[in-house]
C-alpha cells in the first residue's frame, strides 16, 4: 500500500514539474505566436486605414509606386524563395514516400482537389442564379482594359507543353506560349487545270478568283512569357523525388542535399516573416490608394462584387469546414485560426503561390502538420487547387450571360462548370493564365469574351480574396490528406522508413491547436509510458 502511495506521489509531482514546464514554455511560445499573428493583423488594418486616409491626397502614380515600395520589397523576397522552396519540398517530399504511399496520398489529394474545385463551382453557380446580379442589361457599363484572342486548343496545348520543359534552367523564368502570325496563302495550280489553294476547290470560277488573290492564315507560332514554368518544375520535382526514394541508400546524398536546402530556405522563411507585416501594411496601403473611383463600381458591377463576395465566403466559411470536420472530426475554425498569417498574407499578396513560405510555416509550426504531408501536398495544391478561381470564373461567366440577355440552357451551364474546373485546375500551366482562362470559359458556350472588359475593373480586389480561398482550400487540404493518411505515417513511422529525413525532425510536437485529436498525436517517450 506504501509503495503503491509513494508511486502515485512521486507520479503526481512529476506529472505537476512536467505541466509548470510545459505550461511555462507553451504560454511563451504561444504569447511569441500570437503577438506575432496580432502583429500582423493589426499592420494589415493600419494599411487599410492609411489607404483610405491617404487617398485624400490624391498622389500620383509615381508617388503611389514610392509608398508602396516596401510592399513590392516583400513580394520580391517571398517569390525569391518560391522556387527553391517548391523543388526542395517536393523532391524531399517524394522522396519521403515510399512509392505506394505516395500514391495512395496523391489520389487522396486529388480527389480532394477536384471535389472541392467542383463544390465551389456549384456554389459559384447557384449564387449567380439566385442573386441575379447581371439583370438590366450592359450598356451603362464602364469598361476597362483589352482581350486578347485566345484559341482554347493552343491553351490547353501550351499546358501540356509547359508540363514538359525541354530546358529546366529556362523553366525557371519562361513559360511556352502559342503566339499568333499571319501566313500568305498562295493559290496553287494543279496539273489537270483545276485550280485550289491548300483547301481544295471545284468551282472553277470561284477559282478564278483566287487565282488573282493571295489569302492570309492565322497560324500558330512557338513563344514564350516571362513567368515561372511552376507546372515543369513540379513535374520534374515529383518525378525526380519519387526516383530517388526508390533508390533508397543509394540516393542518400541527394535526398540529404535537398532535405538541407529545404530546411535553409525554411530558416530564411522564418526571417522574412518578422518583415511581412510592414510589407502587408505598405502593399494594401499602397493598392487601396491606387484604385479608381468607387463609382464605378455601382449598380450591376456591385451587386456582382458582392456575388462573388458572398460565394466565396460561403465556400470559405462553410463548406470547406464542414467538409474537414466531417472527415477529421477536429475543429475547422482552431485550424484557420492557426493559418490567420497565410490567409492575411494571401490577402496582401493577391498571389498563392507568393504566400506558400509561409502557408508552409504556418501548417508545420503553428498547426503541426506532419513535414511529409505539407512538402507533398502543398506546392502541388498551390499549382492545382483553385477552388477560388474556379468559383470566381464560373460565377463570372453566367454573370456575363446575364447582363447579355442570354439565356444558358442546362448543358451550357454544365459546359461552364466543366472548363471552369479545368481552367482553373490549368492556370498555372496556362501563360499570361488570369484572363486567358477566362476567355476559354467564355468562348466554350459562345459568349463575347469582350465583355470580360466589364469586369476587369474590380477583378484586382476580387483576385485577393480568391486567393485567400485557394490558399484556405489548400492548407485544409494538407490537414485532411494527414488525417486520411495517419495509418501509413505511422506504419511508415514504426517501419523506421524515413527515407533520410530525421524523425524528430519530421515529427514536430503537436501545439495547442490541433491536441483534441490523439490520433495523429506522435508519441514521445513520456506519453507512451
Ligand atoms: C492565386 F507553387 C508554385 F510555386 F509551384 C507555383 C508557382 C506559380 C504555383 C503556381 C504558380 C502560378 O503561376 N500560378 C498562377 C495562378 C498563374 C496564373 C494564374 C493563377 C491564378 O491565380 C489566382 C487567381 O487569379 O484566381 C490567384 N491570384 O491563387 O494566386
Amino acid at each position: 500500500m506504501d509503495r503503491i502511495q509513494q508511486g502515485l506521489h512521486k507520479r503526481t509531482t512529476l506529472a505537476k514539474r512536467k505541466v509548470q514546464r510545459i505550461s511555462k514554455e507553451d504560454v511563451k511560445r504561444c504569447m511569441k505566436d500570437n503577438g506575432f499573428v496580432l502583429f500582423t493583423v493589426v499592420a494589415v488594418v493600419i494599411g487599410v486605414i492609411l489607404g483610405f486616409c491617404l487617398r485624400k491626397y490624391q498622389m500620383n502614380f509615381r508617388q503611389i509606386k514610392y509608398f508602396s515600395f516596401p510592399g513590392e520589397i516583400l513580394m520580391r523576397m517571398l517569390q525569391m524563395l518560391v522556387m527553391p522552396l517548391i523543388i526542395s519540398s517536393l523532391v524531399t517530399g517524394m522522396a519521403a514516400l515510399d512509392s505506394k504511399a505516395s500514391g495512395k496520398m496523391g489520389i487522396r489529394a486529388v480527389i480532394y482537389y477536384t471535389t472541392t474545385t467542383i463544390l465551389a463551382v456549384i456554389t459559384g453557380i447557384i449564387m449567380v442564379l439566385i442573386i441575379h446580379p447581371g439583370a438590366g442589361g450592359k450598356e451603362k457599363m464602364h469598361r476597362e482594359g483589352k482581350v486578347e484572342e485566345v484559341h482554347s486548343a493552343d491553351a490547353f496545348m501550351d499546358l501540356a507543353r509547359n508540363m514538359f520543359p525541354p530546358n529546366l534552367v529556362e523553366a525557371c523564368f519562361k513559360q511556352f506560349k502559342t503566339n499568333y502570325g499571319v501566313r500568305k496563302v498562295k493559290p496553287i495550280i494543279a496539273q489537270n487545270g483545276s485550280v485550289g489553294s491548300e483547301s481544295a476547290v471545284s468551282n472553277f470560277s470561284q477559282a478564278k478568283n483566287l487565282l488573282l488573290e493571295v489569302t492570309e492564315e492565322m497560324i500558330p507560332i512557338s513563344g514564350s512569357v516571362n513567368a515561372v514554368n511552376a507546372l515543369g518544375l513540379v513535374v520534374f520535382s515529383m518525378s525526380f523525388g519519387l526516383v530517388i526514394g526508390n533508390m533508397k541508400q543509394d540516393g542518400a546524398i541527394l535526398r540529404d542535399f535537398f532535405d538541407c536546402l529545404n530546411e535553409a530556405i525554411m530558416q530564411l522563411v522564418s526571417v522574412i516573416m518578422w518583415y511581412a507585416p510592414i510589407g502587408l501594411l505598405f502593399l494594401i496601403a499602397g493598392k487601396i490608394m491606387e484604385m479608381e473611383d468607387m463609382t464605378v463600381v455601382g449598380g450591376q458591377l456591385g451587386m456582382y462584387t458582392i456575388t462573388v463576395i458572398v460565394g466565396l465566403l460561403f465556400h470559405a466559411l462553410i463548406v470547406l469546414p464542414l467538409l474537414y470536420f466531417f472527415i477529421t472530426r477536429k475543429n475547422p475554425f482552431a485550424f484557420m485560426g492557426g493559418l490567420l498569417q497565410a490567409l492575411v498574407t494571401a490577402l496582401g499578396t493577391s498571389s498563392s503561390s507568393a504566400t506558400l513560405p509561409i502557408t508552409f510555416r504556418c501548417l508545420e509550426d503553428k498547426i503541426g502538420l506532419d513535414k511529409r504531408i505539407t512538402r507533398f501536398v502543398l506546392p502541388v495544391g498551390a499549382t492545382i487547387n483553385m477552388d477560388g478561381t474556379a468559383l470566381y470564373e464560373a460565377l463570372a461567366a453566367i454573370f456575363i450571360a446575364q447582363v447579355n440577355n442570354f439565356e444558358l440552357n442546362f448543358g451550357q451551364i454544365i459546359t461552364i462548370s466543366i472548363t471552369a474546373t479545368a481552367a482553373s485546375i490549368g492556370a498555372a500551366g496556362i501563360p499570361q493564365a488570369g484572363l486567358v482562362t477566362m476567355v476559354i470559359v467564355l468562348t466554350s458556350v459562345g459568349l463575347p469574351t469582350d465583355d470580360i472588359t466589364l469586369i476587369i475593373a474590380v477583378d484586382w480586389f476580387l483576385d485577393r480574396l480568391r486567393t485567400t480561398t485557394n490558399v484556405l482550400g489548400d492548407s485544409l487540404g494538407a490537414g485532411i490528406v494527414q488525417h486520411l493518411s495517419r495509418h501509413e505515417l505511422q506504419k511508415m513511422d514504426a517501419e523506421g522508413c524515413n527515407s533520410g529525413i530525421e524523425e524528430n525532425e519530421m515529427k514536430k510536437p503537436y501545439q495547442l491547436i490541433c491536441q483534441d485529436n490523439d490520433n495523429e498525436k506522435p508519441m514521445d517517450s513520456e506519453t507512451k509510458m
